[in-house]
């Protein structure tokens, strides 16, 4: 087998070490070193997962009512439990649990809080098709008082750092600090993640859209249109793209990345607020576009912008190439325009009808 010289490989503790802030302290890097580690066992694990019967239902459902796998409980826990002693993090919050993850008093000493989805995705597990990790970091908001709920609910705009694991052909960290997106790729037989994708801009044109089209009567009229506009069926100003959905958030959002595209996952009429969680799916994510050159929004603002008011709460997601998401907002505004003034009519109607009626 063919190797790079030695200069040429970059691991991701190489890369993390020389592209830390001057003023960090190491926290934060030893903290991205953490979620790395944690990424590297959980792959071990989904590499095996048909190996070592740990496919099928451990038997739980979690907080969304859905059936936890059981690598969505190994991920949950080994993520945990990489993070919660180290003194780097004041609390963390994960898809899986509940409430919020608390950490032993004598080890909440850090400043940082942990986000995490650990397995996402995890309906296809049982089918062999790629899942991931999603995580954020932010800073705890008061120094003094660490630890509490408002540590989490904080909005994407703080977030200090984002990234995914994805457990695919094979296993890549992508993740940002603001300062653009890289991505690694685990060498297994070096059981290190190494540089291979730096400075990850989304390009232009867009490659791919992706939604999931079965849904198409359960959203409003603007989204309907939108969709048809992405295929082309709805004027000619579209780029022209192929339908790509894996079902799997990680995967498709890496597939956009690289390609350039569009993920939408609009509010249904049993949906309204559509099914992806602000704070482990969709705030990271947006992080990661808009580092690399894209926008993430939820129809009308950015999902960055928005502030969390539960833990789990959900967003309505179009994020991908900037001009196709903003092009998501038009229609979407489009369509409150209309509705506004077909409020506006009826209640005149309404007025002049009763007016009649006197
Ligand atoms: P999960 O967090 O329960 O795994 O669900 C999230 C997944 C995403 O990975 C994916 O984008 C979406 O659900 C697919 O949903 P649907 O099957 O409704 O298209
Ligand atoms: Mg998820």
């Amino acid at each position: 087998m063919i190797r790079p010289r030695t200069e040429q490989i970059v691991t991701i503790e190489r890369f993390i070490l020389e592209h830390q802030p001057q003023e960090a302290k190491g926290d934060f890097t030893n903290l991205l070193y953490d979620v790395a580690l944690a990424a590297k066992a959980i792959a071990h694990k989904t590499n095996r997962a048909g190996l070592l019967d740990v496919l099928g239902r451990a038997g739980g459902v979690n907080v969304q009512g859905e059936d936890q796998q059981k690598l969505d409980v190994y991920a949950d826990t080994i993520i945990y439990r990489l993070c919660d002693h180290t003194g780097r993090l004041c609390c963390m919050a994960s898809e899986e649990q509940e409430e919020l993850v608390e950490i032993p008093p004598e080890y909440a000493k850090g400043n940082y809080v942990l986000v995490y989805d650990p397995l996402d995705g995890s309906s296809n597990i049982d089918v062999n098709v790629s899942i991931g990790t999603i995580f954020a970091i932010f800073r705890c908001v008061d120094w003094e008082k660490r630890g509490r709920l408002q540590d989490v609910l904080q909005p994407g705009r703080n977030m200090v750092a984002a990234g995914y694991v994805l457990y695919g052909a094979s296993t890549m960290l992508v993740y940002t600090t603001g300062a653009g997106v890289h991505g690694f790729t685990l060498d297994p037989e070096l059981g290190e993640f190494l540089l291979t994708n730096d400075n990850m801009r989304v390009p232009e044109p867009p490659r791919y859209y992706s939604v999931n089209h079965s849904y198409f009567g359960r959203w409003s009229p603007g989204v309907q249109q939108y969709v048809r506009w992405l295929g082309g069926r709805d004027g000619n100003d579209a780029p022209l793209m192929s339908q790509r959905y894996i079902g799997s958030l990680v995967a498709d959002f890496h597939r956009n990345l690289l390609r350039g595209g569009v993920f939408v996952y609009p509010a249904e009429t049993n949906k309204p607020q559509g099914k992806l969680r602000l704070l482990y799916e969709a705030a990271p994510l947006a992080f990661l576009i808009e580092e690399a050159g894209g926008y993430a929004s939820d129809g009308y603002r950015s999902i960055r912008d928005i502030e969390p008011l539960d833990l789990h709460q959900r967003v309505p997601v179009f994020i991908g190439n900037r001009q196709l998401v903003e092009k998501a907002e038009e229609f979407l505004a489009q369509e409150a325009r209309v509705q506004a003034e077909m409020s506006e009519n009826e209640a005149l109607t309404e007025e002049v009808l009763s007016e009649e009626a006197l």
